[in-house]
């Protein structure tokens, strides 16, 4: 006889050891990320600000990594368009508003660097740097740091398929595999570097590189946040566990033109950006949510107001923030004693 049960079937994201709460909370910073960046592009349209680099449709993939990571020992070297990650890891809107008006108080560079470039010590965030795939070795030396002094810690790095083209990126991951160090290094495949598609950039797929430097390469659907969490953790494992780096290829799509500077219609079609919109993980997601039954439209209106109120906040406070004083012009460029309001 059958036990008069009915024994729940998990939900995918229970079976990846999310709870509903954790779930909820990636779609939040996922919606938060792309909103934040629609007012960034919005700004620089108004001429408020000078120029930003965008993220959307890239923040799936940049969550889930974020939460497959230790926050507490990890260390992280996002690229320029990683938004998501790190609002996913504690920079506050307010932070990003302050690095995007270019204002004293920006905790990744003081209001000296491009918006994007994100630095900070309190979330471990490495300051990177604006040639392409240099953070590529920065990350493997700071893998091989915590290897030789035995910490369970990850070097976690980021950059885009046509920065993989790079030297760098083949220094790096053949330094990483030889030594075998804890560093997860992920390709956000968006298809284009600048204005140059994929198929004028690589003729073969960017994970089966990895295979020439003697460790695993994973493709996953860099839109679907669940499957990115999986290979992150997957990865994450792997490396605590000694058994060295594993590169990721999340494949996604640059939704945005490169940069505001920039008109991506000179290059591709309306109807090849209009045709990609139907992978964005964000509806994806929420329909997902909303079949586990976790998610309403009451639930989607509501955050969406908070992120209004919290995005309006943030940018008044960015705006009305003082920019750098000249004399700190020098601030951390030589060693001395700490000083200015950023670190
Ligand atoms: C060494 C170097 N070369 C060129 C540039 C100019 N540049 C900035 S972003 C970019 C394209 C990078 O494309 P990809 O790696 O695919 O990243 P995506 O911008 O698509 O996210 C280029 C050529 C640079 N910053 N650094
Ligand atoms: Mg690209």
């Amino acid at each position: 006889m059958t036990p008069d049960v009915t024994v729940r079937q998990k939900t995918k994201h229970e079976e990846l050891g999310l709870t509903n709460a954790q779930a909820i909370e990636m779609y939040r910073l996922m919606v938060l990320a792309r909103k934040y960046d629609e007012r960034a592009l919005l700004l620089q349209r108004a001429g408020k600000i000078n120029f930003h680099v965008s993220g959307i449709g890239q923040e799936a993939a940049q969550v889930a990594a974020a939460f497959a990571l230790d926050h507490s020992k990890d260390y992280f070297l996002p690229y320029y368009r990683d938004y998501g990650f790190v609002l996913s890891v504690g920079m506050t809107v307010r932070e990003l508003m302050l690095a995007l008006f270019g204002k004293a108080q920006d905790p990744n560079s003081g209001g000296r660097q491009m918006p994007g470039h994100f630095g900070c010590k309190r979330l471990r965030i490495v300051t990177g740097s604006s040639p392409v795939t240099t953070q590529v070795p920065h990350a493997v030396g700071i893998a091989l740091a915590a290897k030789m002094r035995k910490e369970d810690s990850v070097s976690f790095v980021t950059l885009g398929e046509g920065s993989s083209n790079q030297g760098d990126f083949h220094e790096g991951c053949n330094f990483a595999g030889v030594h075998k160090v804890p560093a997860i290094i992920m390709v956000q495949n968006n298809q284009y570097a600048i204005s140059v598609p994929i198929a004028k950039q690589v003729a073969g797929r960017i994970s089966d590189r990895a295979l020439g430097y003697g460790f695993p390469g994973v493709r996953v659907d860099g839109c679907d946040v669940l499957e990115v969490f999986r290979v992150m953790t997957e990865a994450r494992e792997r490396a605590v566990r000694g058994e060295g780096p594993t590169l990721i290829e999340a494949v996604m799509y640059r939704l945005s033109p490169h940069s505001t500077s920039d008109n991506d219609l000179a290059y591709r079609t309306k109807e090849e950006v209009d045709a990609n919109w139907e992978k964005d993980g964000i509806p994806r997601y929420k329909a997902y949510l909303m079949e586990c039954g976790i998610w309403s439209e009451e639930d989607e209106a509501k955050l969406l107001a908070d992120i209004k109120a919290t995005i309006d906040e943030a940018t008044v406070y960015g705006e009305q923030a003082p920019f750098p004083q000249p004399e700190d012009a020098l601030a951390h460029v030589y060693a001395e004693e700490e000083r200015g309001t950023w670190q």
